[in-house]
């Protein structure tokens, strides 16, 4: 398995693109089956797409308004399991906001979700950017509402020096997870 360095890709993708136009990176994380990936899907296709664990990471481009202008986000989805997280520190230089989607639905990670997260806003390279967390999962009976995410992860005491917001959003049917892109585009700086 081998995670390439951003910047490699970076140039790839800017390349493509070939314009002017502001662009901002994106670094979706968390755990393991939290959703990530079906949530990039479900953003660029609006499809519902069926995946696999990721090893190594997904890259999508999206075309933004932000102020009345247009704005490219390119949206890096890095694997969440034990053995991926070590790269994620790999794609942290030039992020400028993070998302971190949770399973809302699996109360027995919720601690190491949080762990994970802590780990990840403790990092130099992310000080400052803003973190929009995904409450993923709603769909699912009895999953853990935006106010006891909030309170379980401290998101008060750990964001202090930075923007943050706590959306919740189902990737699989598609709730809330427009109104997650667009906060997203709001907070990028
Ligand atoms: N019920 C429900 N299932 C979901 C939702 N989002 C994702 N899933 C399911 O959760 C499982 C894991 O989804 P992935 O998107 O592959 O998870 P991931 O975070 O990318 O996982 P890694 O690539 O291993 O880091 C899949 O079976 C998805 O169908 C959701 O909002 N609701
Ligand atoms: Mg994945």
């Amino acid at each position: 398995m081998c995670v390439y360095p951003m910047s490699l890709y970076v140039h790839v993708a800017m390349g493509l693109r070939g314009s002017k136009q502001p662009e901002a990176h994106v670094l979706l994380l968390g755990l393991d089956n939290a959703g990530k990936s079906t949530l990039l899907y479900k953003l660029k296709h609006n499809a519902c797409v069926s995946t696999v664990p990721t090893i190594g990471f997904n890259v999508e481009m999206f075309d933004a308004r932000k102020n009345r202008k247009s704005i490219a986000l390119t949206v890096w989805d890095v694997g969440g399991q034990g053995k991926m997280r070590k790269h994620w520190t790999s794609f942290y230089q030039d992020a400028a906001a993070v998302v971190f989607v949770v399973d809302s639905s699996s109360r027995g990670r919720l601690e190491e979700a949080r762990r994970e997260l802590e780990n990840t806003l403790r990092s130099e390279q992310l000080r400052g950017r803003p973190l929009v967390l995904l409450a993923n999962k709603q769909d699912v009976n009895g999953a853990l509402t935006v106010t006891e995410i909030k309170d379980k992860f401290n998101l008060n005491k750990i964001c202090s020096d930075r923007d943050w917001f706590v959306q919740p959003c189902s990737a699989s049917t598609g709730f809330g997870v427009e109104e997650a892109f667009r906060r997203v585009v709001q907070m990028v700086k």
